[in-house]
């Protein structure tokens, strides 16, 4: 039997399984099972297509990455030379783009990459079209733009699926968990959250996953998936926007959503397809929507552009753009390590800032548009 059969077998046997508490254990083991199983399917197919090579091994340069992901011909291309300066081929047939073209967009400082690659298709995650090569560039990146086009917003679906089994996880947390391998007294699960799965589930699970001794710490409620995720290597956890094209052609409806678009109207947010993230209608013919897009990318990367004071002056031609969570330490080590060995402390006014010049630790997190000095 091959590995897609035996997930399949495996996938029959939790259906037909009752869940509840006598059968958790069971059925979090053969999640286990299939979650390796995914794994390992994605990493011999990898390695049998000799990886990443092929024009698929582009250097990333810039603040950050970003992959355009979508089915063939929803004009990813056509999206990527709207907003940089790359010209990939465009065609109105399936699989126009064959390797990964990098394009360079500027926005607010930062220099934001954004990679074009084949279209994903369904089987992706067991090598379909260029499936392999895809997700491996999807690893490596900061964000995700989802796009499809008008009539087949189901396509968000399809495209989340096969990427969570390889192993990506969309808009998701880490999850909340420490876990300290020791040397002998076997599994031990402390809690700092009640939780549903019974401690034998956890044990089982690890167990399948090669732990043999440790302290596990649950810092939150845990689904059943969730603790797969947590013992499973190869995990990634990446954010995503969704964007739907071509509304220039025809009236977007949402009915999941409920939300209709009218054409003409741009960049509106389409909560409930994914709450909490960004979704919008674009024409990547027209630009229509791109100027939204684009903010929405910067948000979400969370940069923060941080102000350097040079002889009492703010230098505000050359901001540091600083990634998500970054702090003034971060700052320092960016201008130079050897810079930063010679900081004693920093100052900051603006946001983020008590009173102006207020000393902080380097420690601190920095805000956007703060302006910082160094002693
Ligand atoms: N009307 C309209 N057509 C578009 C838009 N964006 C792309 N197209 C057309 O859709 C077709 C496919 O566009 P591409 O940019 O090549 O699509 P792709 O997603 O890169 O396709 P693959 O590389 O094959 O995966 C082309 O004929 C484009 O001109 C749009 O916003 N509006
Ligand atoms: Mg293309």
């Amino acid at each position: 039997m091959d590995i897609t059969q035996r997930i399949e077998e495996l996938k029959k046997e939790i259906r037909e399984t009752p869940y509840h508490k006598a059968t958790e254990r069971h059925i979090g083991l053969l999640r286990a099972r299939i979650a390796k199983l995914e794994d390992e399917q994605f990493t011999r197919t990898s390695r049998a297509k000799g990886g990443g090579g092929g024009g698929f091994a582009i250097k990333k340069t810039g603040d950050a990455t970003i992959v355009l992901v979508g089915a063939p011909s929803v004009g990813k291309s056509t999206l990527l030379n709207a907003l940089t300066n790359a010209r990939s081929t465009v065609a109105p047939y399936a699989f126009t783009t064959v390797t990964v073209i990098p394009g360079m967009m500027k926005y607010k400082n930062a220099y934001i990459q954004i990679l074009d690659v084949p279209g994903l298709i369904e089987g992706a995650s067991r090598g379909k079209g260029r499936g392999r090569e895809v997700l491996s560039v999807v690893r490596g990146s900061d964000l995700l733009v989802f796009i499809t086009d008008v009539g087949h917003e189901g396509h968000f679906e399809k495209m989340e699926a096969e990427l969570t089994k390889a192993g990506i996880r969309v808009n998701e947390d880490r999850p909340k968990i420490r876990i300290e391998k020791k040397l002998k007294g076997g599994l031990e699960i402390r809690k700092n959250v009640a939780q549903e799965i019974a401690d034998e589930t956890i044990r089982g699970i690890a167990s399948e996953f090669g732990f043999k001794n440790a302290e596990i710490t649950l810092k939150e409620k845990f689904t059943l998936e969730k603790v797969v995720d947590a013992f499973a290597q190869n995990r990634v956890y990446v954010k995503a926007i969704y964007i739907v094209n071509k509304t220039d052609t025809s009236v977007l409806t949402f009915a999941d959503a409920q939300v209709k678009i009218d054409v003409g109207k741009t960049g509106v947010h389409l909560k409930g397809v994914r709450t909490n993230f960004p979704t919008f209608g674009v024409s990547a013919k027209t630009g229509k929507g791109l100027d939204e897009l684009r903010e929405a990318i910067w948000q979400t990367l969370g940069f923060a552009r941080v102000y350097l004071t040079k002889g009492g002056e703010i230098d505000y031609d050359g901001p540091f753009i600083m990634s998500d969570g970054a702090t003034l330490a971060d700052v320092a080590n960016k201008i130079g390590t050897e810079f930063a060995t010679g900081v004693k402390g920093a100052k900051i006014s603006g946001p983020g800032a008590k009173f102006p010049n207020q000393e902080v630790p380097l420690k601190t997190i920095v805000r956007d548009e703060q302006i910082v000095t160094f002693f």
